[in-house]
Order: C-alpha cells, then sequence, then structure tokens
C-alpha cells in the first residue's frame, strides 16, 4: 500500500482512504525493514484517527547529510514526529535536535542480539535538552506513539478528541465481551 517517490515513501493517496490532507505526522525509520512494524503507526493513525502522515526514511548510519535535509524541509503541516530504529537507535535523538519545535516520539524495534533493549536505551538515555517520549518496543510501541501522537494533535482539534473517545469506547467494549463469554 506504499510506493516510493523520489526516495519519500508516501501512500497511493498521500494520506489513506480516510484521511486525506496535508500530513500531520512524520513516521520515519531508520530503513525498509522497520516498514512493516511502522504500518501499524500508520493504520492507527490512519483508521483510527483519521490523521494524515508523511512515512519517510531517513538513516543516520547510511546517510546522515539527506536525513538533515528532510528534517529541516518537512511540510509545514507536520506537528509531531515518530522515529523508528533498531540497534543503537540515534535516529529519534538526532531529529529532537534538529527540530526544537517538534515532539519526537520514538519506537525501539526488536531487532538483532540485544532484541530491542538497545535502541529502547539509547533512546530513552537523551541528554537533558533534547527530549524523545519513548516508547514500548515492538507492536505495541508503534501502535501506542500514533496514540500519543492523536492526543498531542486533539489538543487542538475537537474532532480528534471524539475520535479518542471512541477509539476507547471500543476497548471497554472488549472487556464487556469478554465477561459476557465467560458469563454465558
Ligand atoms: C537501523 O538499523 C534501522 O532502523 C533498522 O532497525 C536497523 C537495521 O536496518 P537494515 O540493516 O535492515 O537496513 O538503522
Amino acid at each position: 500500500a506504499i510506493s516510493q517517490e523520489h526516495g519519500v515513501l508516501v501512500s497511493p493517496e498521500g494520506v489513506g482512504a480516510s484521511a486525506k490532507g496535508e500530513p500531520k505526522v512524520l513516521i520515519t525509520m531508520g530503513s525498509d525493514s522497520d516498514l512493516p512494524l511502522m504500518m501499524k503507526a500508520v493504520d492507527t493513525l490512519r483508521y483510527e484517527f483519521g490523521i494524515p502522515c508523511l512515512v519517510q526514511i531517513n538513516s543516520v548510519h547510511r546517510d546522515l547529510r539527506t536525513v538533515v535535509q528532510h528534517i529541516d524541509n518537512l511540510p509545514d503541516s507536520v506537528q509531531v514526529v515518530i522515529a523508528c530504529a533498531g540497534g543503537a537507535a540515534h535516529l529519534p535523538g538526532n531529529i529532537a535536535d534538529l527540530r526544537a519545535d517538534l515532539p519526537v516520539i520514538g519506537v525501539p524495534r526488536d531487532l538483532g542480539a540485544l532484541k530491542g533493549v538497545d535502541a529502547l536505551l539509547s533512546m530513552v538515555q537523551m541528554p537533558e535538552g533534547a527530549p524523545v517520549a519513548v516508547m514500548a518496543i515492538g507492536d505495541a510501541g508503534a501502535v501506542n506513539a500514533a496514540i500519543h501522537a492523536a492526543k498531542e494533535l486533539a489538543i487542538g482539534e475537537p474532532a480528534i478528541k471524539q475520535r479518542l473517545h471512541a477509539y476507547a469506547e471500543k476497548r471497554k467494549q472488549r472487556v464487556a465481551t469478554q465477561n459476557q463469554t465467560l458469563e454465558s
């Protein structure tokens, strides 16, 4: 569902059927091998909250100069960044420094000998001044990053706030259904 254009990955319609418009969130990652994980964030933003996002590969250890160029030139509509990486995961911290004006949410990928603990620690141990809001390693982290981004955007957008309430309601309903199943 994603096509490549000038080194920048975007969904075919730009943003997805339920989320047309200027991208509000940048979802970025160190490699396209991170994409299956980050599609969980793309889909959560798109289908649960109707929030358009821009998806971009940015490798700080293969092509740092392009990362700086991409991050310096994000569309003005982007208000939150979600950044995923595995291993010695510098990408979210680098973006937090490059963009003093944007909150950065980090998603550590479960990868390699240390299974994401290395990525988690390199994101969470940012020195003072360049904060990264770090989520859990792996799938839960990717989905939670999208929810957290939606919560940040909801501060100025009642429509997103409503969708957050609807999402919470669905989660409650799940517990009710589980209890009904036990009782029957
Ligand atoms: C990181 O290195 C990427 O974010 C990815 O998680 C990891 C491995 O990348 P590939 O070798 O699969 O391209 O920069």
